[in-house]
Order: structure tokens, then C-alpha cells, then sequence
């Protein structure tokens, strides 16, 4: 009796192989899915592979394989031990049989080992394009990036920057991006007031971010600096204390207040500040799962019809969280940006990730908790400046 591999697509095929080589007779002795040796082969489907006993005199003629049979993938049979050796012959192959098991275990773990280096390799390449610039472009792309601007931000300014440059030989790469930073700011267009027209503001942002902060830096400057007639409203009815949090300071602005407690009152309490200049709308930040906020901002948009809306992001915020954050807000129209909380990081890169991303108009920077001087208009050439320096 001796023992031989045949490869082949499925078990029939193998069946009509082994059959036609080694007669009636031939046993399967076992059967397994495998791929071919060879490296070529890590990645190919797997095939089948029988293992049959024969008995050497009543196998027909060795032949090749041709024709229909082709889909059969016979090895090259052993060499044919002496017939009075059998269990030698069995022990040989049992052995080789072991090895080639190992081997086959090896290339399929190093398969795995590739395959999953392969796929880390294109994630990389999706996310973090390798981009080589020669200087000083490659150092204004390193300083862009160690204030966390967005990489593929940092990107398309240095290209655009090489764009400009390609026309313009002489031009300073550095005044070339820092123009294209400005230009990528744009005007910033802090809440202004209009005489004789009554101004709602709304404000948005999810929450903590500084909403009610924001509204009372406004409001004090308004009414101190700008000695304008301003009012707040509160719609926000989920967080405790925040009617008090508005009421003392609008007790110490002197200013009216008026908290809502059913969005059907806004119209009335906007209507009760008929002589205000400005008033000041605060809402309820967004919570997970809040599937009632869209729909409560959209009433409080037909109500209060606001003349300007702000959205406060705060300035430690990832880039990918920016984009979760103006995504999540993108319904409310045409809001300009309030950047909250500057103080609390010393990159400058989320404030140009955030206007790039929104395709929003800045407005306002917030430096911290005092009321009412933390608050200015974004300064975009001091942005630029400490963007690239
Ligand atoms: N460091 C720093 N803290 C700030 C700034 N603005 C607001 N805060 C603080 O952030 C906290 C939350 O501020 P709020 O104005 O209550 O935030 P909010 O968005 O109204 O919060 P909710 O109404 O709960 O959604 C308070 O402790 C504020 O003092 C800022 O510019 N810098
Ligand atoms: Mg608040």
C-alpha cells in the first residue's frame, strides 16, 4: 500500500483523478481545504487536497493529466519505495506529510502577518498622504501641523502656495501662505448693530461650551461700551440653574430677562422687548441621543426669524470633532463661529481647521471666564501670523 497527494478544485474532480490514476481500488484517506506552496500563492483560494492509499499493482499506468481532468492537480508522486518496505514507505510520507502541514500553517500565518500590514498601509495612506516639499515650504507645512492644523489643510495651503509660487518665482513662500490664510479666514463679521432694527442673536453649541458665558460678555459689552439697549432669553429648560446663572448678571446689567419655559412663548417674550436693540437668544446645548434639539432649534429659528446665529466651538477640539460638531449643526443655516476657551490651549491650528472645514465667517475669540472683557473679534492677521511663526 502507498500513500499519495492529490491536489484538485472540489471532491469530484479529485474523485475522476484518482480514480483514472490509481484504479477502482484507491482509498481517500483524508481531505482538507489548503492553497498551493509557493509565495505567488499566499493570497490565492484555497483548494482542496485528498490524501489516497493505493495499491501500486492494480494502479493503471501512471499518465499526464490532460483534458477534462485538468482541473486536478496531482504533486509529483513520490519515488516509489521497495515493495517489501510498506511501513517505511508509510513512515516517510506520514513525515513529509507532517512537514509540508507545518510549512502550509507558516505561509498562511505570514499571509495573515502581510495582509494585515497591507491593509495597515493603505489606511495610512488614506488618512496621512506622504507629501515632500522642498524648503522653506516643508518648514511652514511642519509649523502649520505642530499647531494642529488638519494635515490635509496644511496640504492644499502648501500647494496652492507652490501654485503661486510657480508664477511668481520672486514671491516669499511664507507671505505667499500667509495671504492664502488670510484669505482662507476671510473677513471676520462680529454681531453688529443696525439703528432702528431690532437684532435677534441666537446662540448655538453643544454643551458647556461657553453659550451662556459668550451671551453675557456680549450683552455687558453692548450695553457698557456700546450703551445699546440689549435683553437675553433663555429657552434653555434642561439645565438646572441656568435662569439664575442669566439672572444675576442681567440683574447687575440692569437688562431685561426673560426665560422660556414652553417654546410657545418665545414670540410673546421676544414681543415684551420690543425696545431693545439687541437680544441675546441662549439655547440648550445638544446631549447624545437628543433627537428633540434639532427640532426645538428649528421652532426657536421660525420664532425668533434671528438676523445673525452663533455657534460656540470650543478651542480644544480634534478635528474630527469639529467636523461632528458642524455636521451636527449644519441644519441651523447661516451661522458665524465663536471659538471658546482659547485660553485653554496654546495651538492656534483648530480655529483654521474649524473655518476651512464650516466654510463659515469667524466672529468672535473667547479667552477666558471674565465677564466682560474675555470676548474679542477673531483678529485673523494675529491668527495668520501666529499660525506660521
Ligand atoms: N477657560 C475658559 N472658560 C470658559 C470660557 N467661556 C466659558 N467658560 C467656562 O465654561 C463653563 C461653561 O460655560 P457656560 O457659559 O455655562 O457654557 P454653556 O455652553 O452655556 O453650557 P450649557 O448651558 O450647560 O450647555 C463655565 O465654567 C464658564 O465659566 C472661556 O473662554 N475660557
Ligand atoms: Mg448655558
Amino acid at each position: 500500500m502507498l500513500v499519495k497527494r492529490y491536489h484538485a478544485k472540489d471532491m469530484q474532480a479529485a474523485m475522476e483523478v484518482v480514480k483514472r490514476e490509481l484504479g477502482p481500488d484507491a482509498v481517500i484517506l483524508n481531505s482538507r481545504k489548503t492553497r498551493k506552496k509557493g509565495l505567488k500563492n499566499l493570497f490565492s483560494k484555497r483548494i482542496l487536497e485528498v490524501m489516497v492509499a493505493y495499491e501500486p499493482e492494480k494502479a493503471p499506468i501512471a499518465r499526464k493529466i490532460n483534458g477534462a481532468a485538468r482541473a486536478a492537480d496531482p504533486t509529483p508522486a513520490p519515488a516509489e519505495p521497495a515493495r517489501d518496505d510498506e511501513a517505511d514507505a508509510r513512515r516517510a510520507a506520514a513525515a513529509s506529510e507532517e512537514t509540508l502541514k507545518r510549512l502550509d500553517e507558516r505561509i498562511d500565518a505570514l499571509g495573515q502577518m502581510v495582509a494585515g500590514l497591507m491593509e495597515k498601509f493603505a489606511e495610512l495612506g488614506e488618512t496621512e498622504p506622504e507629501h515632500r516639499y522642498s524648503e522653506p515650504l516643508e518648514s511652514l507645512v511642519s509649523r502649520l501641523t505642530e499647531n494642529q492644523v488638519a494635515g490635509e489643510l496644511a496640504h492644499i495651503l502648501a500647494r496652492d502656495t507652490m501654485d503661486v509660487l510657480a508664477g511668481q518665482p520672486d514671491a516669499s513662500a511664507g507671505e505667499v501662505m500667509e495671504q492664502l490664510i488670510l484669505d482662507l479666514i476671510g473677513a471676520p463679521e462680529p454681531v453688529l448693530h443696525r439703528r432702528y432694527k431690532r437684532k435677534t442673536v441666537l446662540v448655538l453649541g453643544p454643551t458647556g461650551v461657553g453659550k451662556t458665558t459668550s451671551i453675557v460678555k456680549l450683552a455687558a459689552n453692548f450695553t457698557l461700551k456700546q450703551n445699546k439697549k440689549v435683553g437675553i432669553i433663555n429657552t434653555d429648560m434642561y439645565r438646572i440653574g441656568a435662569n439664575e446663572q442669566l439672572k444675576t448678571y442681567t440683574d447687575i446689567l440692569s437688562i431685561p430677562f426673560g426665560a422660556v419655559y414652553r417654546l410657545d412663548e418665545l414670540g410673546g417674550v421676544i414681543e415684551s422687548m420690543g425696545d431693545r436693540d439687541i437680544i441675546f437668544i441662549d439655547t440648550a446645548g445638544k446631549r447624545p441621543g437628543d433627537e428633540q434639539h434639532r427640532e426645538d432649534i428649528l421652532e426657536i429659528i421660525r420664532t425668533a426669524k434671528p438676523e445673525d446665529t452663533l455657534l460656540c466651538v470650543p478651542a480644544a477640539t480634534s478635528f474630527s470633532a469639529v467636523k461632528e460638531i458642524v455636521d451636527t449643526y449644519e441644519f441651523a443655516g447661516d451661522f458665524k463661529l465663536v471659538v471658546t476657551k482659547l485660553d485653554e490651549t496654546r495651538f492656534r491650528g483648530m480655529l483654521l481647521n474649524l473655518i476651512w472645514y464650516a466654510r463659515k465667517s469667524p466672529a468672535y475669540i473667547t479667552t477666558g471666564q471674565g465677564v466682560p472683557d474675555d470676548i474679542d473679534v477673531l483678529d485673523a492677521a494675529s491668527l495668520a501670523d501666529q499660525l506660521l511663526h
